[in-house]
């Protein structure tokens, strides 16, 4: 039974509003009556009593707006299980055929000749081409078909933030993003709908990247990542340049290990972000390929081509930058090897 139907039942009207009055100026802000479905998400907590003190008094928010809004969380505890298992986890052969495919190619060779002249005018601002941007559209939304976002973004933050400890941190920041980001483009916190992520939008942002590198390409004083296509397309592009995309910079090229040594295959296992001069790599005793110069910064990753096969790549800037997209290898060779397959198609015609 509810606190307050007890009161409500058993204790004469004078009391109760006596009662009412002190619990009202005794209770926290944020004190709550929890639903069932806010199983596990305690207002009370030190953590979200920290969150909404940061809210209102590092960024403004008013905490009965605050408290308005937390009140309507709800919990969507599928969304762990799929933390746990993302599509990236697969070996490189089993991932890239859920976007390499014939439906893929055509709908994005498609797109590419329907929005062409706009493509193009970003590619010349960014120069990012317009095959690279085409394929992450395709791998994130299918060119934003509706249906990925089937969640309340709001009650994804707060579902990571509250349950999921190993992405509280990611999300807590995700979630003061999210209600910066909505007051700045005028959005209701609960009309925008997310992936299991978080992230929304034809190109997939999440909060913090709508807010820092999204653009208005087209000028229309918002930025609009559902509806308008100049904002989509150079939000992705500048986004690409940002984070180290240079026109004619390599992406990646084979690699191997010509001289075995425990120098070398710790450099070959090395985390895909850290980067070394190629110079460096082949006097360690990994050989890496022409065009490849001395000075280029590189690193390493192995992924699964066939099964049961490893191999070496080295990985380059333009590479790196499609993975600040999605921190994943076999996230950036599908979009790089798609881009390549949209970029023949259109000099086939
Ligand atoms: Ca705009």
């Amino acid at each position: 039974m509810q606190f307050q139907q007890y009161i409500r039942n058993h204790l004469r009207p004078y009391f109760l509003s006596a009662l009412t009055l002190m619990l009202l100026f005794s209770l926290p802000l944020t004190s709550f009556a929890i639903r069932e479905e806010q199983e596990g998400l305690d207002l009370d907590s030190k953590k979200y009593q920290e969150l909404i003190k940061e809210l209102s008094e590092k960024h403004q928010f008013d905490v009965k707006y605050l408290e308005d809004l937390f009140n309507q969380v709800v919990l969507k505890k599928d969304i762990i299980e799929k933390f746990e298992r993302p599509a990236e986890h697969l070996p490189f052969y089993k991932y890239r055929k859920i976007f390499i495919k014939e439906d893929m190619i055509q709908k994005g060779h498609a797109y590419i000749e329907e929005n062409r002249d706009l493509l193009t005018k970003v590619e010349k601002k960014y120069g990012v081409p317009k095959e690279i941007v085409a394929s992450i559209l395709g791998v994130e939304t299918r060119f934003g078909k509706p249906g990925i976002e089937r969640y309340r973004a709001f009650d994804v933050y707060n579902t990571a933030f509250a349950l999921y400890p190993r992405r509280e941190k990611f999300y807590r920041g995700e979630l003061i993003a999210f209600l910066k980001l909505c007051r700045n483009e005028g959005f209701d916190p609960f009309s925008i709908k997310s992936s299991y992520a978080g992230a929304f939008g034809v190109p997939q942002f999440i909060p913090s990247s709508y807010l820092k590198y999204a653009v208005d390409f087209d000028g229309d004083g918002k930025k609009d990542l559902w509806h308008s296509k100049g904002d989509i397309y150079g939000s992705v592009a500048s986004y690409l340049k940002t984070f180290g995309w240079k026109p004619g910079q390599l992406s990646y090229l084979p690699a191997r290990i010509a001289k075995e040594s425990p120098e070398s295959k710790k450099m070959a296992k090395g985390h895909f972000r850290k980067t070394l001069p190629v110079a460096k790599a082949i006097r360690v005793g990994i050989d890496v390929p022409p065009p490849a110069k001395g000075n280029d910064l590189v690193s390493f990753a192995y992924y699964e081509p066939k099964q049961g096969e490893e191999a070496l790549l080295a990985l380059f800037g333009n590479f790196r930058a499609i993975a600040r997209y999605n921190i994943s290898v076999h996230y950036s060779l599908t979009i790089i090897e798609l881009s390549r397959i949209f970029a023949m198609k259109g000099m086939a015609e």
